[in-house]
């Protein structure tokens, strides 16, 4: 017998992409079902090689149903998770709403997978926000290894995560500055963002840091280790998926570049490309569709003690959301649940 699983937000990018992932994954459920607001009501959506109808999220009857994977936002999910988890549903979220509550769990299952017995308290489990997923990978089993103090970050992230609209601005804007008749102005993002970047994502926060950045240092603090401290600062590129990272990492103790990437060569769901030669290093356009987490341009950092610096990729649609989602249903299912 396999799981009951519903997708809330199923026609969103995110909701897509965990029902691609479900499928390619070979996830062993009995029944799916996508859900959608009353708008998006009807659209088909893809499961593998089935076709679903979306049902209506605001009337479906969550009881029977093992788990909920939502990618609905925080005002939606305030509604709706609340109802599914009374149902005896295990909801996985993707919004922030939960993501900083003490009785729920965040969780990278690379990183803290025995987090997951803490869903019972509120039977609601976070996924992290995509520019702390992918790092996070990376920095568990350095952390693990050599302690880690003090991380640095800058986030190159593509307009995926600002949903399509973000994606159709990008596209729009693009073509625009070729037919200059046909004005686009920014909407979704702060400024234009077709042949600019943009250091600003989500809203300011009283010291001077947005939301985005405050995101990465709790969340951060939460799945690996409160001890780390992180200085943060997000920024949007004119990519369409993938968001890319340059860390730079402060360590309790020395680790050497050779040691480091044999440990991250090891480590679960990262893929190490690190050639120091023209290319030898992944862009994110060449993560877009995968499941890793790639590391490129590992070196020491010798203007402090203990430092190095990588350079961190991955499909901000996939480890960044839908698929660690996938892989906390994995999870909750192999240590939990135990059905299939
Ligand atoms: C972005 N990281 O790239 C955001 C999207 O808290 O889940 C995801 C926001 C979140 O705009």
């Amino acid at each position: 017998m396999g799981y009951k699983i519903a997708i809330a937000g199923a026609t969103g990018n995110v909701g897509r992409e965990m029902l691609n992932i479900l499928a390619e994954r070979g996830f062993p459920a009995d029944e799916v079902v996508a859900l959608a607001s009353r708008k998006s009501l009807g659209t088909e959506v893809s499961y593998g090689d089935r076709t679903l109808k979306t049902k209506d999220l605001d009337t479906f009857d969550f009881t029977g149903f093992d788990m909920a994977l939502f990618a609905i936002g925080s005002d939606a999910t305030k509604i709706y998770a609340p109802k599914a988890a009374k149902a005896g549903c295990v909801v996985i979220d993707n919004s922030s709403l939960y993501r900083y509550d003490p009785d729920v769990p965040l969780i990278v299952p690379e990183c803290n997978p025995q987090a997951i017995h803490g869903y019972s308290k509120k039977n609601i489990i976070a996924n992290p926000n995509c520019s702390t997923a992918q790092m996070v990978v990376a920095l568990k089993p350095l952390h693990d290894r050599a302690k880690i103090k003090r991380v640095v970050v800058s986030t190159y992230q593509s307009v995926s995560g600002a949903g399509k609209e973000g994606m159709d601005e990008l596209w729009d804007q693009t073509k625009s500055i070729y037919n200059p008749t046909h004005d686009v102005p920014a909407k979704k993002f702060q400024k234009q963002i077709a042949f600019n970047v943009i250091p600003h994502i989500d809203v300011f926060m009283d010291d001077g840091s947005t939301k985005e950045e405050w995101k990465m240092v709790a969340e951060t603090k939460k799945i690996i280790d409160t001890a780390i401290k992180v200085q943060a600062t997000c920024v949007r590129v004119p990519v369409f998926v993938g968001h890319s990272e340059s860390v730079n990492v402060e360590f309790e103790e020395f680790l050497d570049e050779d040691e480091a990437r044999d440990i991250l060569r090891e480590a679960p769901g990262i893929m190490v490309v690190d050639k120091r030669e023209d290319g030898g290093y992944v862009t994110p356009i060449e993560c877009v569709g995968d499941f890793a987490t790639f590391i490129s341009r590992l070196r020491q950092d010798s203007t402090v003690e203990n430092g190095l610096s990588f350079w961190c990729v991955s499909d901000n649609l996939r480890k960044g959301a839908a698929l660690n989602a996938v892989q906390i249903a994995e999870l909750l299912g192999r240590e939990v649940l135990k059905k299939g």
